[in-house]
């Protein structure tokens, strides 16, 4: 029998501050995730493969914990440089976090993608997994059940227990807090890493280029979304504004891979690219809080995609 102390305190937990990424095939709904949980878009998303392009920190702020999110690119056998270089980054990234968080969709029975990860998962002893069910809201109940099966199943055959299985919806809010608690334990006893109120770490211009490649991707298909890569190449408080009606000038460059391209991404009369510019100065806006004048430009760097030099250039 263990002996209690007689104070009416509950002896309080310690604080824990630590690292979980997000790691699953392309589409998984690892950045909707990570916004839910953050409560805000650090991460753009979009209803196509290989959306992220690099780790995008999410910062969780609780009494009890400070929770970092590292949402990753979707691992997928790579066709390109750029695919493998993604990769690069998610392998990296699991090495280094304190729990790992395997983000399979609901919706999608378990495929060799998924299989190929588990197994890469399953040789990193030292870091507990977690398997988190996504997109719950798009199956019945019976299918879910058949999915949690099938991942508990699939942890045994390659010789490890998963921590937990989490079937959440971040669209829904379901049992997204669930997660975060059950993260939590799993971290380091230690101080906040992040200063209070920040929600990323992601430099503003990275910010506001994802926003108008998010923009840029909406309706777009094919290759194509592949082949977008968004540059900001100048901010600048535009100069004899009145201090209370500033105007900020944002010059970004739209790069696509093929002369042929132009055209799909400017669309019939520019109005493409206009609808792309105001959407996304909108959401730019309301993460500087102050108005914006964006001028985005449609350039063309040959084969980005797998030239080593445009992939420098372009930050890769
Ligand atoms: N219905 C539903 N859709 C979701 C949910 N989470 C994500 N999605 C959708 O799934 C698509 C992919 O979501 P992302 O969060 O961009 O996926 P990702 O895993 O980050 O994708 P990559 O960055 O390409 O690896 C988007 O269209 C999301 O709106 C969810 O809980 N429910
Ligand atoms: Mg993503």
């Amino acid at each position: 029998m263990s002996v209690r102390s007689q104070s009416s305190e509950p002896s309080a937990a310690p604080h824990r501050a630590g690292f979980a990424c997000f790691v699953g095939r392309p589409n998984a709904g690892k950045s909707t995730l990570t916004n839910a949980l953050v409560g805000q878009k650090v991460a753009i998303t979009a209803n196509q493969p290989q959306t992220t392009r690099h780790t995008v920190r999410g910062i969780v702020h609780r009494p009890d914990a400070q929770l970092i999110l590292v949402d990753t690119p979707g691992l997928h056998k790579p066709r390109t440089l750029l695919g493998e270089r993604l990769n690069d980054i998610v392998r990296t990234t699991w090495a280094e976090v304190d729990v790992i968080g395997f983000c399979l969709p609901a919706n999608e029975k378990l495929g060799p993608g998924d299989r190929f990860i588990a197994k890469e998962l399953a040789s990193i002893k030292k870091t507990p997994k977690i398997a988190i069910v996504t997109k719950t809201d798009l199956v019945d109940s019976k299918t879910l059940a058949e999915q949690l099966i099938a991942i508990d199943q699939l942890g045994k055959e390659l010789g490890f227990e998963w921590a937990e299985i989490v079937p959440v919806s971040a669209v829904k809010d379901t049992q997204v807090d669930l997660l975060a608690d059950l993260l939590v334990p799993l971290l380091p006893e230690g101080p906040a890493l992040y200063p209070e109120g920040d929600l990323t770490d992601e430099p503003e211009q990275i910010m506001i280029a994802e926003l108008i490649r998010e923009a840029a991707l909406e309706g777009v298909r094919d290759e194509l979304p592949h082949s977008i890569a968004v540059v900001v190449e100048e901010m600048l408080p535009r100069e004899d504004r009145p201090a209370d009606k500033p105007l900020l000038d944002i010059h970004a460059f739209v790069y696509i891979e093929r002369p042929s391209q132009k055209g799909i991404i400017i669309g019939p009369k520019g109005k493409r690219l206009k609808e792309v510019g105001i959407k996304s100065r909108k959401q730019i806006e309301a993460l500087l809080g102050t108005p914006v004048f964006l001028d985005l430009h449609v350039k063309v760097a040959k084969d980005w995609q797998r030239d080593p030099r445009q992939l420098r250039k372009l930050g890769f």
